[in-house]
């Protein structure tokens, strides 16, 4: 088991759209069992491959009070939806960042277990929420994708700088290359 690193907007891996998995092997039990141990540890309540740079279709999900609920979906799709819920979301690739979302209410979705085994799942409040968002990441979508673009520009100079600050702390001489000597 291993806790992956986490991508953050707006690393442009973000917006790679995820690969139908074909192959129900180790590697990807291993992949699926490595989301569920950094999601629990960030802690989130679901996470999609797309954040840890793993540009396929699989998802993990836990909305339990307990964390004793893991969901795993792979190739997911919704076969029903309907009604509408806003609700405040963050996501663990835009940390610190929380704003309303419209998403359907109620949905129903067909998806793979880690066996290759197909099943359905019905979904709603704050499960359906998360499968939405989640579903999202695998096709390079951020839930800041839905808010105003005066908000986005905001949150984006506000990541950027984020980001800035990061890769100096990281690396200190390198960043400071370009400043004079004396
Ligand atoms: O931990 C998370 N909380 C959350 C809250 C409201 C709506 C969606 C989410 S998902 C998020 C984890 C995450 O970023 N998953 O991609
Ligand atoms: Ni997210």
């Amino acid at each position: 088991m291993a806790q992956l690193p986490i991508l953050e907007y707006p690393d442009p891996r973000l917006r790679i759209r995820a690969e139908q998995v074909t192959e129900f092997d180790a590697e990807l039990a291993q992949l699926v069992a490595d989301l569920f141990e950094t999601m629990y540890e960030a802690p989130g309540i679901g996470l999609a491959a797309t954040q840890v740079n793993v540009h396929r279709r699989v998802l993990v999900v836990d909305v339990s009070e307990e964390r004793n609920e893991p969901i795993c979906l792979i190739n997911p799709e919704i076969v029903h939806a309907d009604g509408k819920v806003s609700y405040e979301e963050g996501c663990l690739s835009v940390p610190d960042v929380f704003e309303a979302v419209e998403r359907a209410e109620r949905i129903k979705v067909r998806a793979c277990d880690k066996r290759g085994e197909t099943f359905e799942l019905e979904a709603e409040g704050l499960l359906a929420i998360c499968i939405q968002h989640e579903m999202d990441h695998l096709e390079g979508k951020l839930f800041v994708d839905y808010l105003s673009t005066l908000k986005r520009d905001r949150l984006k100079k506000k990541a950027l700088k984020k980001a800035k600050r990061d890769v100096a702390d990281r690396e200190p001489e390198a960043s400071n290359a370009s400043a004079p000597l004396i």
